[in-house]
């Protein structure tokens, strides 16, 4: 399967001395202070504010982050920390305290110092995610279990104890025990002996993400480095990345520019060998965040230098390359995650109005960190050039720069910039405390494509005079709609009715390239709407003009001012006509509450009226709100927080900015 992967790679491996796209490289001429001092700040910060400040913290020992200590809190009960046992808390330690755990390691491998050295086993006495949680009992995340494995294992390269091994080991026997996908000959109806890891171990959750895959390779990966004698983490390292690159020839989970997919579709499937269509796996090209590209650049690195195999650091190269072209924005600084406008603007910290649930506020930093591992370790075996690290460490440079100057919030603090302000305990300190994103200034913010066939829109009903009708009938469900919609070359849209109630006997229509007689401006609670993504029609040369434009796939585009009222816009129809208000808003006469779409750079609208979606989108295929809806349309403003896990992010990005500054020292001595 890899033999096509390599055989790609190979054909461009001479350019690896000299990697382009970070897109401007002139360093910033500010004096501020040094990586190692940023670094230390952040750390002490997250120390002050999260881990001491509060009274039940102190006794338990948490990173603990508003609105989701003791669950579904919101800002004002953030320290209410309800455990489910006695000696278990998951409504308290989470995912990300493991990633802060995590860095505190590797500030202190970098730093050479055993600086907050107690913290470890504290968060060990009291955190559940360890090998003796039961995980028949309740249904149980493997990836975050996998976070809590690989700070251990940070711990004891760290402090060299060897009871941290152990833990260590112990968590990653019991994830891949509950999270490989085999027949293990229990009769546990969970596993399909497909491969894979699970996302989560009960069966609706059963999710073939990236994620856990790559946690899963990046543990297996760094055992088979740290033990060269030992085979069995090799052996099931080379198993999770098999299963992760046996789709598409060898590609892998990958996008075709190297950027690491969501996962596997349908999401609870078998694997890409499948020869059940019902089950068979597909790669979801959906460009993932950061983290998973962090992920398996360093899982690649330690593969690498454990077998001399030339595939791993060829994919480690392509996945550093792409980052720096694809997602970094036009200063050459990594892009502000999640990719939606939606989230983008707003720094919530109720987990059940951002979707993923806030998560978003640690990935940057996991991805910087595992960067940081990537160069670290091939540095070490000479296989990353000084060229490249120059480029690299200006990258990490302007980013943590970016993030020292615009994203540091000093004391006193307040309750409008930070609901979750927790203030300093000894007001005679002042570290400062940051926000999750970095490039936030950055009007030029990348949202990469998403490749997703339709862009969709719940409740919006369309109307047409018959003439561009193709046909229409009962199908049964949206995806037979859809694929009707499919078989045309002349499709341009579907409208499906969810329920019988308003057109009895008929639940598809299917619509070609007729703008004049369609009108979607209806919010309809029975009607959802598939428009077939324009790719391939640029409006290069167009704006304003209203003739079509072609589009890959046999459609047409168009490039004027009504393209967004018959939802027919090309994908860069924002770039080249509107460059002067890329953002989507919902002020204006007449925007709120009725169904008006707003384009969005690469494709795809927004809504400001109430059906419209406030969750996670990508691209906005799932039809949902404006960035600026709430405030608009709802006259809600939610003030912003600054938690735990962006101050950790921060930490990350600093300790890998004083990784990449002592390689620099190193270089120059040399
Ligand atoms: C972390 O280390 C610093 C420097 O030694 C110390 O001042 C601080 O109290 C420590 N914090 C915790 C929570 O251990
Ligand atoms: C785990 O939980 C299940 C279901 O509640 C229970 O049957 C089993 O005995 C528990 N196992 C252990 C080791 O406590
Ligand atoms: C950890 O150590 C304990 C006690 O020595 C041992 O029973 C256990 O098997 C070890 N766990 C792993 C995963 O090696
Ligand atoms: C590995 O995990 C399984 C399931 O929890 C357990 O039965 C087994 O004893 C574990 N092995 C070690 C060495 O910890
Ligand atoms: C780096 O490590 C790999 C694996 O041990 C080895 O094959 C290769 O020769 C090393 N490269 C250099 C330049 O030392
Ligand atoms: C190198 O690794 C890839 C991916 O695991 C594998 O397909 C290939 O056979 C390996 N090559 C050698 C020479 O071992
Ligand atoms: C990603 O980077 C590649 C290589 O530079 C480029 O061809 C492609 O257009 C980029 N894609 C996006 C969406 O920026
Ligand atoms: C954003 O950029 C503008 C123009 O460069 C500048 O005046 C402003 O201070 C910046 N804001 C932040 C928060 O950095
Ligand atoms: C506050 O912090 C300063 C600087 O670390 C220290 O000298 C002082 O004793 C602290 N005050 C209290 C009340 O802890
Ligand atoms: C498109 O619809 C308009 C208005 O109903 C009609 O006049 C025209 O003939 C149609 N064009 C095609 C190609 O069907
Ligand atoms: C939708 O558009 C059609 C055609 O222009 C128009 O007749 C109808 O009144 C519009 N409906 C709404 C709710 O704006
Ligand atoms: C690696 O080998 C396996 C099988 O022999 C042992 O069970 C592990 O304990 C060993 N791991 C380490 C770290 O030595």
């Amino acid at each position: 399967m890899s033999v096509t992967l390599v055989t790609a790679l190979l054909l461009f491996s001479l350019s690896f001395s000299c990697i382009q796209a970070a897109k401007d490289t002139t360093p910033v001429q500010t004096i501020l202070p040094d990586a190692t001092d940023r670094a230390t700040n952040a750390l002490d910060g997250l120390l002050h504010y999260f881990w001491e400040h509060d009274p039940r913290a102190k006794q338990i020992g948490f990173f603990f982050s508003c609105g989701q200590i003791g669950g579904w809190g919101g800002p004002t009960v953030w320290n209410k920390c309800s455990c489910n046992t006695k000696d278990a808390c998951t409504d308290c330690y989470r995912w990300w305290d493991a990633v802060s755990l995590e860095s505190i390691a590797t500030y202190g491998i970098y730093t050479k110092s055993k600086r907050n050295a107690t913290i470890p086993s504290i968060m060990y006495a009291h955190s559940p995610y360890n090998d003796k949680w039961n995980a028949t009992a309740i249904c149980t995340f493997i990836d975050d279990f996998l976070w809590y494995g690989i700070a251990y294992l940070r711990v004891y390269e760290w402090l060299q104890e060897p009871i941290w091994l152990n833990r260590s080991l112990g968590i990653y026997n019991w994830t891949w025990f509950y999270g490989w996908d085999d027949d293990r000959g229990d009769k546990n109806p969970v596993n399909t002996g497909c491969g894979g890891v699970w996302w989560n171990n009960c069966p609706d959750h059963h999710f073939k993400d990236s994620i856990t895959m790559l946690q899963m390779l990046h543990l297996s990966s760094k055992l088979a480095y740290l033990f060269p004698k030992n085979d069995t983490y090799l052996v099931k390292a080379e198993k999770v990345w098999n299963w992760f690159f046996s789709f598409d020839d060898g590609y892998g989970l990958m996008t075709d520019e190297y950027l690491v997919s969501t996962g596997a579709l349908p999401e609870n499937c078998c694997n890409s060998s499948s020869k059940d269509p019902l089950t068979k796996c597909y790669n979801s090209k959906i460009p993932g965040t950061s983290y998973n590209q962090g992920l398996l650049m360093s899982s690649a690195a330690y593969l690498y230098r454990r077998t001399g195999n030339k595939t791993y650091l060829l994919v480690g190269m392509r996945a550093l390359e792409a980052i720096l072209a694809n997602y970094t924005t036009d200063e050459g600084i990594l892009i502000d995650e999640p990719r939606s406008y939606q989230n983008y603007q707003n720094d919530y910290c109720w987990g059940s109005t951002s979707d993923p649930g806030g998560d978003f506020f640690s990935f940057q930093g996991i991805f910087m960190v595992h960067l940081g591992y990537f160069v670290d370790t091939l540095r070490e075996n000479g296989t990353f050039s000084d060229e490249m690290l120059d480029e690299v460490a200006a990258f990490v440079q302007k980013t943590s720069d970016a993030a020292w100057t615009r994203s540091a919030v000093w004391p006193p603090f307040d309750n409008v910039s930070d609901v979750c302000n927790t203030g300093p305990v000894n007001t005679t300190l002042t570290y400062p405390k940051f926000y999750w994103w970095w490039a936030k200034n950055n009007t030029a913010q990348i949202i990469p494509p998403d490749p997703r066939m339709y862009i969709h829109k719940t409740q919006l009903r369309c109307y047409t005079w018959t003439n561009s009708q193709i046909l229409e009938g009962m199908f049964g469900s949206e995806e037979k709609c859809m694929e009707k919609c499919m078989k045309y070359k002349n499709c341009s849209k579907y409208l499906y009715q969810t329920d019988q109630s308003a057109v009895p006997g008929t639940d598809c229509w299917i619509w070609s390239y007729n703008r004049t007689d369609h009108f979607c401006n209806l919010t309809d609670y029975d009607f959802n709407v598939g428009i077939k993504r324009p790719v391939g029609g640029t409006c290069k040369g167009h704006c304003n003009l209203s003739t079509p434009v072609k589009t890959a796939n046999g459609g047409v585009c168009y490039c004027d001012s009504q393209c967004a009222k018959h939802l027919d816009c090309c994908l860069d129809y924002v770039d080249y006509c509107q460059p002067k208000s890329p953002v989507p808003s919902c002020k204006g006469r007449g925007k709120c509450n009725r169904a008006v779409a707003q384009p969005i750079r690469g494709g795809g609208y927004c809504w400001c009226f109430s059906g419209c979606n406030p969750w996670y989108t990508d691209n906005n295929s799932d039809g949902s709100c404006c960035p600026d809806y709430l405030e608009v349309c709802e006259k809600i403003s939610i003030p912003p927080c600054i938690d735990a896990r962006s101050q950790g992010s921060a930490v990350n990005l600093f300790v890998a900015h004083l990784l990449l500054e002592q390689k620099l020292k190193e270089k120059e001595a040399a």
